[in-house]
């Protein structure tokens, strides 16, 4: 058994750069992690077509100046491999590697009352102590595999987005199905379809997409953010999604029609998520929302040339924004290509996965591959998959079970020096996540530091601080239109999870601020024992 600090699972954004930060506190802190490389989600999700939904100027690290000088992104939006590579040269740049076990699952921890400790059991019979358990699991990391009868009889290859073949996929000359079409979906579709024989996309839920338009980022636009970095950094730090891009929050129910027009258009042409968060009043209006999702919904008749498949994509069931947005390149195009067939699996749904296909009420369909794009376990997948035994051997998954709940989205009561980064209660998803790593990271340490420097051998969030921060999450969420989608925000694509809004809607920098006070003001809501 290893003796450590601190043990941290997950050596993807949020544990590589917790590692270096306790390293320079001069904690001595092994970082396990379940994959052969650092990068976490873009370790795993290699499918074809799969990028960051956030600008890849934006979406690195700020905590080192000089990396954010000395690294190039060759697009707008990173492509997972570029993504990849900067992890690596993150690990790499900062000697990251010698304190990660990497190709090691964690299975279990528990907590002694006694002796102030965590133990630390893995797939690998490895075991670990340590003073404190960082827990870098990450958001999106379990994938969620549809419980599709007779899946198990499927004759050809059956390939799942967030669990992706290392060495890649061919699909020339396959036909392939695909089943999902959230950002994994969307993404993946029109890259496939460019190879495939043919391909059926099996919709159950149209989503709304904006486009990328991704391309090379000018010389010039980078030199003025790297010239500019720092205060760009300030500003995403004082912004609502953690990015620095301008959140005008204009009122859509302010403008005149033609202003409307013009500035959805503005939106819809800068691309992505400014396209939400530019309007105030996007996603707390029924009314305003109906408007930005009606110009969206006349964008794809406009592209889709058959007007029932339009139709068909076409989102009507859910605010938009309510379910995350996607960010496409060539999306709502592909479905004008002779080898794309889009079947609609609400009207007429799945009965069977069969040897050669699938079947549906109306009628059958044959393909080599299955792609999954069905997404994750989100938010809380992670941490429950794993036999997490706190305080008297309580487990986290049963104490979840009505729903997550941490203090700060950051830590559990009766799960003492266990810390969550981007945990459920923190704004995580809603905000640039690589910045809202940092900022967790920075949190915890400090916390810790605190700790030490108090002798003190215990760190616990108080049962009541972390009810009243749950509920006002929760009501927080409640006065929004994202609680009105069957999102994974609210777990409700997990059958029999929770129904709990997860995310922290109020935003970055009003978070962060709450954060610091509470650091400032010597931790209430903690138990320092
Ligand atoms: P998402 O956004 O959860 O999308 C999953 C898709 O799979 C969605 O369209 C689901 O339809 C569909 N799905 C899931 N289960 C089924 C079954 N059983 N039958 C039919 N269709 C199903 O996951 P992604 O991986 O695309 O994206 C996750 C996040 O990663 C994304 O938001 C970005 O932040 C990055 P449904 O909507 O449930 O009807």
């Amino acid at each position: 058994m290893q003796d450590r600090d601190v043990i941290v699972v997950g050596a993807g954004f949020a544990g590589m750069y917790m590692l270096h930060t306790l390293r320079r506190l001069g904690l001595a802190t092994t970082v396990i992690e379940r994959g052969s490389g650092v990068g976490g989600t873009w370790y795993w999700n290699r499918y074809p077509g799969a990028r960051c939904d956030v600008e890849s100027m934006s979406y690195s690290y700020s905590f080192s100046e000089e990396l954010q000088q000395e690294w190039v992104w060759p697009h707008r939006y990173a492509t997972q491999p570029e993504i990849l590579s900067y992890a690596n040269h993150v690990a790499d740049r900062f000697d990251l590697r010698r304190d990660i076990v990497f190709d090691t699952a964690v299975t279990a921890a528990e907590y002694d009352d006694s002796e102030k400790r965590w133990t630390i059991s893995t797939g690998t019979g490895q075991a670990f102590r340590a003073r404190y358990l960082v827990m870098a699991t990450g958001c999106l990391s379990v994938p969620k595999v549809p419980d599709l009868p007779g899946l198990a009889n499927f004759n050809g290859r059956v390939l799942h987005t967030a669990d992706w073949p290392r060495e890649g996929y061919d699909f020339t000359d396959q036909t392939v199905g695909l089943i999902g079409t959230g950002s994994s979906g969307i993404q993946s579709i029109p890259l496939i379809a460019r190879q495939a024989k043919h391909l059926t996309v099996f919709q159950r839920t149209a989503n709304y997409s904006i486009p990328a338009w991704n391309g090379p980022i000018p010389e010039k636009r980078e030199s003025e953010i790297k010239s500019n970095y720092r205060a760009l950094r300030q500003k995403s730090r004082a912004s609502y999604a953690g990015d620095y891009a301008d959140e005008y929050y204009v009122s859509i129910l302010e403008l005149s029609s033609e202003e409307r027009t013009e500035q959805f258009e503005k939106r819809w042409q800068e691309g992505g998520f400014n396209y939400q968060y530019a309007f105030a009043d996007a996603m707390v209006s029924e009314q305003a929302n109906e408007l930005a999702a009606e110009f969206v919904r006349n964008k794809i008749r406009a592209i889709v040339k058959d007007p029932q498949a339009a139709e068909i994509l076409c989102p009507k069931d859910h605010p938009f924004g309510a379910k995350r947005l996607c960010v496409d390149t060539q999306y709502y195009e592909t479905y004008n290509r002779d080898n794309v067939s889009l079947v609609d699996i609400k009207a007429d749904p799945i009965i069977e996965i069969t040897e050669g296909g699938l079947r549906t009420g109306q009628a059958n369909y044959h393909f080599g591959v299955l792609v999954l794009a069905t997404g994750f376990d989100a938010m809380t997948g992670a941490l429950t998959k794993i036999d997490i035994r706190g305080r008297h051997g309580v487990l986290l998954r049963e104490r979840w079970r009505d729903g997550p709940r941490a203090y700060l989205g950051v830590a559990v009561t009766e799960f003492p020096n266990m810390f969550v980064i981007t945990g459920p209660g923190s704004p995580s998803v809603l905000a640039n996540m690589i910045l809202a790593c940092e900022q967790h990271v920075e949190w915890i340490a400090q916390l810790i530091e605190h700790a030490e420097e108090n002798a003190l051998t215990e760190v616990e969030a108080d049962r009541e601080a972390q009810e009243q921060w749950a509920r006002q999450v929760t009501e927080s969420a409640s006065k929004t239109l994202y609680v009105k989608a069957n999102s994974w925000y609210l777990g409700a694509n997990v059958p029999g999870k929770a129904r709990v809004f997860m995310p922290y809607v109020d935003g970055f920098q009003v978070y962060s601020r709450t954060c610091d006070a509470i650091a400032k003001n010597g931790y209430p809501g903690f138990h320092l024992r």
